[in-house]
């Protein structure tokens, strides 16, 4: 029964799509703060610049509960990965709710879904979240197992940068140093 609503709802227009390409933002479920509607679908695709990654938390957040999340739920994803995927209002052993916790995507891209199904059985208000850009400190990263750069990495908003010891100078791959 819920597969076929599921599918009728899928069928029926009733998925929308944003994408957000600010540097911050507040997502809500729909109606919020009032109890959000059965059979919705919505999707938020929020990118920010190569160099950011994209940190989300919630304010509010009332779902209804369901086994493992199956009924209603949000779900967010980042580089070809499922973060979480979150439901009720406290988390339990098999539900994550997400409380004060926050996520950070993996890459500069943050996939958000909210689903809801054809019913509830109380008055659930969805939730409200916020979202930033925020700086990846690419001198803490590895690439190839080995530090990015060679030498000295330098940290800056939005990017970073290597530089050499005395002597030595940048290759044109901007990481690595030779004498
Ligand atoms: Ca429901
Ligand atoms: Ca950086």
């Amino acid at each position: 029964m819920r597969l076929f609503v599921l599918l009728a709802t899928l069928y029926s227009g009733l998925s929308s799509s944003l994408v957000l390409q600010k540097m911050y933002g507040r997502i809500t479920s729909p109606s919020f703060p009032n109890v959000y509607p059965n059979n919705k679908e919505r999707i938020w695709n929020i990118t920010v610049p190569e160099g950011y990654s994209v940190r989300i938390y919630f304010t509010h957040f009332n779902l209804e509960l369901s086994y493992l999340c199956e009924y209603d739920y949000v779900k967010l994803s980042s580089g070809g990965r499922t973060l979480a995927t979150l439901c009720g209002k406290d988390s339990t052993d098999t539900e994550e709710a997400p409380g004060n916790k926050t996520y950070i995507s993996i890459d500069n891209n943050l996939m958000m879904v909210f689903r809801s199904d054809y019913s509830n059985e109380k008055p659930f208000t969805g939730f409200e979240a916020f979202y930033a850009a925020e700086d990846i400190d690419e001198c803490k990263q590895r690439f190839d197992g080995e530090p990015l750069c060679n030498h000295h990495c330098h940290n800056y908003v939005g990017g970073y940068y290597c530089s050499c010891r005395v002597g030595y100078t940048l290759h044109e791959n901007k990481r690595t140093c030779t004498a």
